[in-house]
């Protein structure tokens, strides 16, 4: 039997590279959809370059998605891709705009245009939900969005299901609540707070400067999340789907946890800073994924506590390494 295809837009990323190893694994011929960056930014697929197909397109570009699409013969197409940190979106709403939000529609529109009968999957998020309208939210509560970032995340969520509902296509948004890994960039609150331990860990810094410490998000492992993405591209019919744990934590209980990880005190070291309070916040989100667990049979494995744990380790010791390819003394064990 020939070997299934796919397309992975965002393949650099933090989630696109989990699931590239997880398609790998299962046997498919994977694409990657890369950027053109003036330096090389593939460091989180560099362990599998060997097994998968980089081709050059950007979203913003309409041709480059139909000639990926041509030379990648998919079955099906992964829709990574976007301005995916939310603080960026309100100096950039416009390149927000168009690579979150009309982004979508381009692809979807190459699709068609290169005659392919690819399945979809759309990147969507929890951060639609914004001011929640309900508590724990599932796919029937109702959006109110708080950042250009959701609201060009809205507008993708809305064009999948109408091309499904239009043209037939068997397309699907999962609307994700955040998950983090070792592998989250570093803007993000989560891998800045592993970050930062680890740095004050080595004694490199004496202090993390956050925003908000009050909000709460539902936090899972991106490992875990991936696998939800390919069990929506599995199914008889497409469908919505949200993803999350069912968990909520401050970002005060991630400093707790975090610090306490390296046998810290947090309260000696987090410092508020009004640079990182957002214009307009998400105070909570918490996820009921009900339908998922029941129709695709998922479930996440990682806890909150295993999450945070394993980001800091990571960042003490990849802190550490660069530290010695410096010349200069980690602390020891
Ligand atoms: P990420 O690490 O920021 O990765 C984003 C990817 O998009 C990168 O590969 C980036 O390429 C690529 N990209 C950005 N603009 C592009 C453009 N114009 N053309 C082509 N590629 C472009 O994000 P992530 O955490 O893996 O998230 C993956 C997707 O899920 C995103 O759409 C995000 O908005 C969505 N999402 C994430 C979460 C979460 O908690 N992680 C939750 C819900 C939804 P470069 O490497 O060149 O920058
Ligand atoms: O912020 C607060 C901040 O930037 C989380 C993206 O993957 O998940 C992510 O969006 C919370 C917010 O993620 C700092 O105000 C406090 O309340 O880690 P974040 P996010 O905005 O939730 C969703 C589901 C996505 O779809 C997005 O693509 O933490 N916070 N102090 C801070 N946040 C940051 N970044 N930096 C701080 O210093």
């Amino acid at each position: 039997m020939a070997k299934r295809s796919a397309l992975i837009t965002g393949i650099t990323g933090q989630d696109g590279s989990y699931l590239a190893e997880l398609l790998v694994n299962k046997g498919y011929e994977v694409h990657g959809l890369v950027r053109r960056t003036s330096s090389v930014n593939t460091a989180r697929i560099e362990h599998i370059l060997d097994k998968i197909q980089l081709i050059p397109g950007d979203l913003t570009d309409e041709s480059s998605l139909v000639s990926a699409i041509r030379k990648s013969k998919p079955d099906e197409i992964y829709n990574l891709a976007a301005q995916s940190f939310v603080g960026s979106s309100w100096s950039q709403p416009i390149f927000t705009g168009e690579t979150t939000a009309i982004g979508v529609t381009r692809l979807l529109e190459a699709i068609r245009t290169a005659g392919s009968d690819a399945r979809f999957y759309q990147a969507s998020s929890s951060e639609m939900f914004g001011k929640v309208q309900a508590t724990p939210q599932n796919e029937k509560t109702p959006f109110y969005p708080r950042s250009p970032y959701a609201v060009a995340k809205l507008y993708g969520h809305w064009i999948t299901v109408n091309y499904r509902e239009s043209f037939g296509m068997y397309a699907c948004s999962g609307i994700l609540f955040n998950h983090e890994s070792p592998r989250r960039g570093i803007e993000f609150v989560t891998r800045k707070i592993s970050d930062g331990v680890a740095r004050i860990y080595h004694g490199l810094q004496d202090e993390l400067r956050l925003g908000n410490l009050d909000s709460k998000r539902d936090w899972g492992f991106a490992g875990d999340y991936v696998e939800a993405m390919w069990l929506m591209l599995q199914q008889e019919n497409p469908d919505d789907y949200v993803i999350g744990t069912g968990e909520t934590h401050s970002v005060r209980e991630f400093c707790e946890l975090a610090f306490g990880a390296a046998g810290l005190d947090w309260e000696k070291y987090v410092k508020i800073d009004p640079r990182f309070v957002r214009p307009a916040e998400v105070d909570l989100l918490l996820g009921d994924a009900s339908k998922a667990k029941n129709v695709l049979g998922w479930k996440p494995k990682v806890t909150f506590p295993q999450l945070v744990k394993m980001m800091v380790e990571s960042d003490i010791e990849l802190v550490a390494r660069d530290m010695k390819s410096k010349g200069k003394t980690p602390r020891s064990e």
